[in-house]
């Protein structure tokens, strides 16, 4: 599929947006004033952006534990994610969610999920409203390699073929689960081959290379508009950081780590692909600025109030 220039540096920007963001937070956590538990994306960002480059406002999107990337891709506000993650009132979800719930209706982002898994059944129902209005929308779960293995996911598989659903889901294998290997704990030679068993179309991606996300995703998120049903696509990675900000990271070495960054990025990998179109200088001005609008951010959220006592029975029941 071809891109426009500009489409290409929108795409580079929201992976630096990401970028920006989770390493900001790797070095905000260790001063304390974050709440919670905080997962980091980075070295993720081209299945996140690959994905949501294909969709609008009007389409649907469930998430993980690790959902700072798919929330940025799919158009959540910087500065509130950030308002959020440390608490705020004026935070996306009012500093009640935090950095595993994050959601944002207005934009089709259902939500980060600190229930492993909880993203496809979610996402099936948004899939089923989205057939039933008929206004051509989809929706897309993102879900890890261990969450590829739970009940839940296994059933929505099978629910989104029989209903014939608007539906892809995304399975970002990034080789472990907390500490646990893949090759460990699914138990099939491909968590692709298993998801399409269920009866439809799948397919795996090397999820460090925008571009090959940015294709699989664009067919299934075409087939899935037209009527022509769900789709898996499997998206390999490395993520760059612990399992959780504070993981001491045991289970491989520094210099293991050092390998997957030097030639796992998937920003290096975007820029090496775009060499002779784009001017590096260009792609370093949007890395730029992203820093400054997370140092921003940042400092915006540490001065910010948090809610007041008031507020803790609000927001917890919706009223119809
Ligand atoms: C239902 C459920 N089981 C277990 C956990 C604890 N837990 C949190 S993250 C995680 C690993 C998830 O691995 P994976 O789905 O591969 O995603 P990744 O962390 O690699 O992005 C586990 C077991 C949980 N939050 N929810």
């Amino acid at each position: 599929m071809e891109l426009s220039k500009e489409q290409l540096l929108e795409a580079y920007d929201r992976m630096s947006k990401i970028r920006a963001f989770e390493d900001r937070l790797h070095k905000e956590n260790t001063t304390g004033e974050i709440p919670g538990f905080i997962h980091l994306y980075a070295g993720e960002e081209a299945i996140a952006v690959g994905v949501c480059e294909h969709l609008g406002r009007a389409d649907y999107i469930a998430s993980t534990h690790r959902g700072h990337g798919h929330c940025i891709a799919k158009g959540c506000d910087i500065r509130g994610m950030m308002l959020e993650i440390y608490g705020r009132k004026e935070g996306l979800c009012h500093g009640k969610g935090g950095s595993m719930h994050i959601a944002d209706l207005s934009v089709g982002m259902l939500g980060a999920n600190g229930i492993v898994g909880g993203g496809p059944p979610i996402t099936i129902g948004a899939a089923l409203t989205a057939k039933y209005r008929g206004e051509g929308a989809v929706a897309v779960s993102f879900t890890g390699d261990g969450g590829s293995n739970h009940g839940f996911t296994l059933e929505s598989l099978n629910m989104a073929v029989v209903l014939n659903l608007p539906m892809v889901f995304v399975f970002e294998n990034n080789g472990m689960g907390e500490a646990t290997g893949t090759d460990y704990a699914v138990g099939a030679d491909s968590i692709a081959h298993r998801a399409g068993s269920f009866g439809m179309p799948a397919v795996t991606v090397d999820g460090t290379d925008f571009f090959a996300v940015y294709n699989a995703a664009g067919e299934a998120i075409d087939r899935a508009r037209s009527g022509g049903g769900p789709s898996v696509i499997e998206a390999t990675a490395f993520r760059f950081y612990g399992h959780f900000e504070g993981d001491p990271g045991l289970y491989r070495t520094p210099e293991q780590l050092q390998e997957v960054k030097d030639t796992k990025d998937p920003l290096k990998i975007f820029r090496e692909n775009v060499a002779g179109s784009i001017e590096p200088s260009e792609l370093d001005a949007i890395d730029e600025a992203n820093t400054e609008l997370v140092d921003s951010s940042v400092t915006e959220a540490k001065a910010a109030p948090v809610p007041d006592i008031s507020d803790v029975d609000s927001d917890v029941y919706v009223s119809y």
